[in-house]
């Protein structure tokens, strides 16, 4: 296919309740959405990286301005090319992966409606319907976690993610398992808060049969997490350090995790995160599909990316109304604790127009 242009657009959504974690407090989504345009149809991507370089070091704007000024180009001259090849053509350029990620997800939304195939088909499913598990902030009481876990547990989600920090770790953890009992699947995330030196306070979540602790170091410290995983019995899982299939080889043979969360963004696109299930199959390493507070466009795909055989653990794949009050696609709802993974072509989900519309904040063309 030929590139036409890309139209950029802002969206800022509220949550529902302030998401805080141990790098920011969110009270709305602020995003940038791609509408891919190509000479064989439109499709739709979502870049999910936030305003400010506080999870990784993107950030919309910078987004924004490697689009326009590198990518976008890249790509048009590229012609003719797929989804597949979108990858190669940007791979010049260094970084800068949720902004590829979007890109390519646009692309890949484009073909596969043109051809009338779904992604979860495209990427290799096995599951039409996937397990909800919910990411919960950091609170400013323990009675307060208590609530909104307890609501979470009422509306079915069958997995909690608690958030955690130094000072918010072994106390929240205690009072969930000892409120809501040992057969809830719990796992902690501490988007690298901690350093080696803590090792000691982390192995007394050892007591508390979590799944897994999800990057309790920094992005960089490969060393660090092998040898924590030494220190502590529960499971070390990554997020923020696999950024590539080639960092999850090294990640899973150098013993710095047991199991892996997989990103579409964080990762340079739907693509690469198959990739990665692909190389964690073939080494016996679980994952389970993260989140980063996506609209309707970028959850109808992870959940594609969900339904595969290696996604043996519940992710963050929650309903649409675990952040927002309106999405802006048909809400994604919680039935049974899952969510049914969309069967129309591409991510097989439309942005609502008037929904959209009430979202932007801000558009710009790209022309190719
Ligand atoms: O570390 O998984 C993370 C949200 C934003 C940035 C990083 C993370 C998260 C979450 C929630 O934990 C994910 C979600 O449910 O979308
Ligand atoms: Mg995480």
């Amino acid at each position: 296919m030929k590139l036409t242009g890309v139209e950029l657009r802002w969206v800022s959504m509220p949550l529902v309740s302030p998401f805080r974690t141990s790098f920011s407090t969110q009270t709305a989504r602020e995003l940038l959405l791609l509408r891919v345009v190509t000479d064989e149809g439109e499709g739709w991507g979502e870049c999910v990286s936030m305003t400010s370089p506080l999870y990784n070091e993107e950030y919309i704007e910078g987004a924004a301005d490697v689009l326009r000024r590198f990518l976008v180009p890249a790509l048009a001259a590229a012609a003719p090319f797929d989804a597949a090849t979108v990858g190669s053509a940007l791979e010049p350029f260094y970084g800068h992966r949720m902004a590829k990620a979007a890109l390519e997800m646009g692309v890949l939304d484009a073909e596969l409606r043109a051809e009338g195939r779904p992604l979860s088909r495209e990427l290799g499913a096995v599951h039409d319907r996937v397990p909800s598990g919910v990411s919960v902030g950091i609170m400013d009481s323990v009675d307060q976690l208590l609530d909104a876990v307890g609501a979470y547990l009422d509306e079915g989600y069958v997995r909690i993610k608690l958030k955690i920090e130094p000072g918010w770790d072994v106390e929240p953890v205690r009072a969930v398992r000892e409120r809501f009992g040992d057969d809830v699947l719990l796992q902690v995330d501490a988007n690298t808060a901690y350093t080696l030196s803590d090792a000691r306070q982390l192995a007394r979540l050892d007591a508390f049969d979590l799944l897994l602790i999800e990057q309790p170091l920094p992005e960089d410290d490969l060393f660090g997490h092998a040898d924590l995983a030494r220190l502590i019995t529960t499971p070390v899982c990554l997020d923020e350090s696999i950024t590539s299939a080639r960092s999850a080889a090294a990640a899973i043979r150098l013993g710095a995790c047991s199991v892996v969360n997989i990103k579409p963004g964080r990762v340079g696109g739907y693509l690469e995160a198959r990739r990665i299930h692909d190389l964690c199959v073939a080494h016996s390493v679980p994952v389970w599909c993260g989140g980063m507070l996506e609209t309707g466009l970028g959850r109808a795909a992870n959940l594609a990316l969900a339904a595969l055989p290696g996604f043996v653990l519940p992710g963050d794949t929650s309903a649409s109304g675990r952040f927002y009050a309106t999405d802006i696609t048909t809400p994604f709802v919680l039935e049974d604790g899952h969510l049914t993974v969309p069967t129309a072509p591409g991510i097989g989900v439309d942005p609502l127009p008037d929904e959209l519309a009430a979202v932007t904040t801000r558009t710009e063309w790209i022309p190719a």
